[in-house]
């Protein structure tokens, strides 16, 4: 059977999601589009799905018949409303980070969920498909590397989009840390810390940059992450688990070692598209082939919960000074 997916949102990663679903990937292909921006939609469809309906609402994307499931690749503030609508619709959804911008919100979702019965909604949380952060939570499981007791990681853009403002430091970019550092040694926050560096002068007004979120968890792993979104040289990830017997850190995407004109050394990739571009084919195929069989094996609306709850928190942090404590309501049996 061939999936029938319908995409809100044709800006960067919608049109990336476009084009792997629509040719790339196996059994899916895409039949209908929309945007706020209804050039952006005719565009898109031109160019990657020809004869995909190109509707003038999300909303008309949910209710087409042509639609059997729904990818959210919109700004995170439109993420609840459409999450919600394909639930009321019974229609899976996969929704881009974050599941929605506050814990409120994704506590809706999670409430909606539950109410239809029905497993439902997917977020794209794609490092947990990353080989190399795979590799690492093997080590970590293995025992080798012992208890992890500290993680140190770092989150480097080389500069940001004009739409990028405010704490999206926190709940867009550091939100991939907040579920991935988790995931990597299967353990809940218990508070959060921000401390700003000195500010950097690329960084625009209104904008703070560099500083350091410290996300403790429940048996005691303190990890701090360096969130930098305009260093300028290259698109950074980085990630060091340090356990009793050993450290063990996130492989660097391979590229070709050079010693040319009196340097020797590797590239750095620039754009997030390709860093993790491996990571969005297998989450995907993933969801499309769980998707035919009424099954959701990702990150679920719990997962993207938990991550706007700690993402709150932070911003509290970041606001006050303050270590904020993490609280969450107790995981429902429905995601157990
Ligand atoms: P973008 O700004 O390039 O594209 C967003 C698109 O959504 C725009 O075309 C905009 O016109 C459209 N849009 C916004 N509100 C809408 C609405 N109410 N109805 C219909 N269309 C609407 O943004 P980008 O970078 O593609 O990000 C989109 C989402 O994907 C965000 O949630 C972002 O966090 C996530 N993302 C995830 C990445 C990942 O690595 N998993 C990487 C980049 C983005
Ligand atoms: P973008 O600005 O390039 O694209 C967003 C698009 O959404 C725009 O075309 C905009 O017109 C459209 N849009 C906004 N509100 C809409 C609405 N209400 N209805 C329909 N369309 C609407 O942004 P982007 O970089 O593609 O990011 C989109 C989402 O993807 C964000 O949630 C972002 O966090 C996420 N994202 C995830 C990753 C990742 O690595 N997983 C990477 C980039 C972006
Ligand atoms: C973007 O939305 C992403 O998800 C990228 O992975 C991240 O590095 C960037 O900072 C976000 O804006």
């Amino acid at each position: 059977m061939t999936l029938k997916i319908g995409v809100i949102g044709t800006g960067a990663i919608g049109q990336e999601h476009i084009a792997r679903l629509n040719g790339k990937l196996a059994g899916s292909t895409v039949t209908a589009v929309n945007d706020i921006n209804p050039d952006s939609a005719r565009a898109t469809a031109e160019r990657y799905c020809p004869g995909a309906r190109v509707h003038e609402t999300g909303q008309g994307v949910i209710d087409d018949p042509d639609v059997d499931a729904v990818v959210v690749t919109s700004w995170g503030p439109s993420h609840e409303e459409f999450v919600l609508a394909s639930i009321a619709a019974g229609k899976p959804v996969f929704c881009e980070k974050p599941l929605a911008t506050t814990a409120d919100a994704c506590r809706r979702i999670v409430e909606a969920e539950i109410a239809s019965g029905r497993h439902l909604v997917q977020v794209g949380f794609m490092r947990r498909y990353d080989a190399g952060y795979r590799l690492l939570k093997g080590v970590v499981t293995s025992g080798r590397i012992g208890e992890p007791l500290m993680l140190h990681s770092a989150h480097r853009n080389p500069t940001v989009p004009a739409h990028y403002v405010g704490d999206m430091g926190i709940t867009d970019t550091f939100i991939h840390e907040i579920d991935v550092l988790r995931w990597l040694v299967d353990d809940d926050y218990v508070s959060a810390q921000v401390i700003q560096g000195k500010r950097s002068r690329h960084a625009k007004e209104g904008l703070d940059d560099p500083y350091v979120v410290v996300l403790k968890t429940r048996s005691g792993i303190v990890m701090d992450t360096e969130i930098f979104v305009n260093c300028q040289f290259g698109y950074d990830i980085q990630c060091q688990i340090v356990g009793e017997d050993g450290t063990a850190n996130l492989p660097e995407p391979i590229s070709v070692p050079l010693r040319h004109q009196s340097l020797a050394g590797q590239e750095i990739m620039m754009d997030w598209k390709l860093r993790f571009i491996d990571s969005y084919d297998v989450e995907l195929q993933e969801w499309v082939q769980a998707t035919v069989k009424g099954e959701v094996t990702g990150p679920t609306a719990w997962d993207g919960y938990f991550a706007a709850v700690t993402s709150d928190a932070c911003v509290e942090a970041k606001r006050t000074g303050q270590i904020v404590p993490i609280t969450t309501m107790d995981k429902p049996a429905f995601y157990r």
